[in-house]
């Protein structure tokens, strides 16, 4: 079994052991820090630690190496992410802090874009991507956007704080037949279902396909939403989309 003590990071394992609680956030974590590799480590405690200046250079120097975009998202930046959720919950940071660590994500994360924008494909299909109304978290949907056009998918990015009427206007505009929805809060996931809810008043529901997902977002809340599929992270979000598109073209 992984043990903390493998860790190479001093920072990650003293981050574990200091703010992590739950036997099973810990096992997984401990897991995870054990499979990556030290400098995908070293991302992640930089972007813990809110130091965007460290994130950037680490990116760079690991691309520049030989690592693959794919593996420093994964492995560095959501891994790093995935502590400072931890400690967000448990109080142990507030958001000032949480937004430090979202600026060091995207100053790594402006290395990777490019990078997965880059795969010259042909579109497959356009998709309406948004953060639904009320809710401000962006970081998961900017990674699918990513992924979704290093896919070979035209995105439109709403943003946040989409409102149901801005998701059926872009829908007409761009003539798509692919929503993106992103919730991050308990408090906004009822927005999904008022979203499909808006294009169903707009006769229009038939005519397109909805993906839904972020962290609190289940595959079972999908189907009670009316969406048509669920995607767990942005690798999931193209296939699924790939796979939607399908239907619709
Ligand atoms: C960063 C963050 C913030 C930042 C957001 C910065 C930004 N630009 O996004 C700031 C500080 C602004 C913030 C604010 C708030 N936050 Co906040 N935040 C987080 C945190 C720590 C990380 C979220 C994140 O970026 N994760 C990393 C990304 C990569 O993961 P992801 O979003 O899940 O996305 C992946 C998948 O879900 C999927 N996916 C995402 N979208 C989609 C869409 C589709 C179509 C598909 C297929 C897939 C998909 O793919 C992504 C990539 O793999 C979470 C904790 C957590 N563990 O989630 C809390 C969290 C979401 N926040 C929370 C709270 C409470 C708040 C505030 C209310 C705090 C406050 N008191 O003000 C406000 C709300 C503001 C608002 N109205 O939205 C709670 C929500 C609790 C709940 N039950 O609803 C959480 C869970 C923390 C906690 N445990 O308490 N937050």
């Amino acid at each position: 079994m992984a043990q903390l003590s493998d860790i190479a990071n001093e920072f990650i394992r003293l981050e574990i052991e200091e703010f992590l609680e739950r036997p099973e956030e810990i096992e997984r974590n401990v897991a995870l820090f054990n499979r990556v590799s030290p400098a995908m480590q070293d991302i992640a405690a930089a972007l813990i630690d809110g130091d965007d200046v460290t994130v950037d250079r680490l990116t760079r120097e690991a691309l520049d190496g030989g690592v693959g975009a794919l593996e420093i998202m994964d492995d560095g930046l959501i891994a790093g992410m995935g502590i400072v959720g931890i400690k967000f919950r448990e109080g142990y940071v507030f958001v000032p802090e949480v937004l430090v660590s979202a600026r060091a994500m995207k100053a790594g994360m402006a290395h990777i874009e490019p990078i997965l924008a880059a795969s010259g494909v042909e579109p497959i299909g356009t998709v309406i991507m948004g953060t639904v109304q009320g809710d401000l978290h962006d970081i998961g949907k900017n990674l699918c956007i990513m992924m979704l056009r290093g896919g070979g998918f035209t995105v439109i990015d709403l943003g946040v704080n989409t409102s149901p009427a801005e998701f059926v206007a872009a829908v007409e505009e761009h003539r798509a037949h692919l929503i993106g929805m992103s919730a991050l809060l308990t408090t906004t996931m009822p927005n999904m279902a008022k979203t499909v809810e808006a294009f169903k008043d707009a006769g229009l529901r038939e005519s397109v396909r909805f993906m839904v997902g972020g962290a609190p977002v289940t595959p079972e809340f999908g189907k009670d939403v009316g969406a048509d599929g669920y995607g767990k992270d942005a690798l999931a979000c193209v296939e699924l989309a790939k796979k939607l598109a399908v239907e619709v073209n």
